[in-house]
């Protein structure tokens, strides 16, 4: 099992799996998935689409993951998955978790190998860094001690963003 941490933009990423810091809706937004949509073009969104009018009519929830086709990126599959919003006064950890271990069950579902994550949370979420790449990181290494996922990306965007997890790896 490996865990990478890399600066970069994650669309770029030769992975067979870019996870997607989606919301509810799953019909795109700002931030790294309105980066995705664009890069990948309209078959995300017909596939989005899709899932809403079938299984997924009410939307996907908080922490959960759903799988579309990543379109014209360089991997394979988009797994889609709902962060929760920080609050400073609820302790929504769990959720930040579960959206990283369904990542990857959807992942290994797939029959994918190679997983690059976004530091999902952190951004109009307002998650802070370093609570965020603790969760992540962790609950990561637990997964991947019993999945067939055998890589394990995080791809920062910024400088910031990668000293924080790097810092927390080496923890
Ligand atoms: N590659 C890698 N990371 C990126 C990229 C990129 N191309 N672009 C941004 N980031 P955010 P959230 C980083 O806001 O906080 C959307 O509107 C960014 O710097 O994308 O989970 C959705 O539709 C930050 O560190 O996701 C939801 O409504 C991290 O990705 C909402 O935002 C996550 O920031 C989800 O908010």
């Amino acid at each position: 099992m490996a865990i990478e941490i890399v600066e970069g933009d994650i669309t770029a990423q030769q992975v067979d799996v870019i996870v997607n810091a989606a919301n509810s809706s799953l019909l795109g937004g700002g931030g790294v998935d309105g980066a995705i949509h664009r890069r990948g073009g309209p078959e995300i969104l017909a596939d989005c689409r899709k899932l809403r009018a079938g299984h997924y009519g009410r939307g996907l929830k908080v922490g959960q993951a759903v799988a579309t086709t990543a379109g014209r990126l360089p991997a394979r599959w988009v797994v889609h998955t709902v962060g929760p919003v920080w609050s400073s006064s609820e302790d929504r950890s769990s959720l930040l978790a579960d959206c990283h271990r369904n990542s990857l069950r959807v992942a290994a579902s797939l029959g994918a190998v190679s997983v690059a994550f976004p530091a999902v949370s952190t951004g109009i979420y307002r998650w802070p860094l370093e609570s965020a790449a603790e969760i992540a990181l962790s609950t990561v290494a637990e997964e991947l001690a019993d999945s067939s996922v055998e890589m394990v990306r995080f791809v920062l965007f910024g400088q910031q963003a990668y000293d924080v997890f790097r810092a927390a790896s080496s923890a």
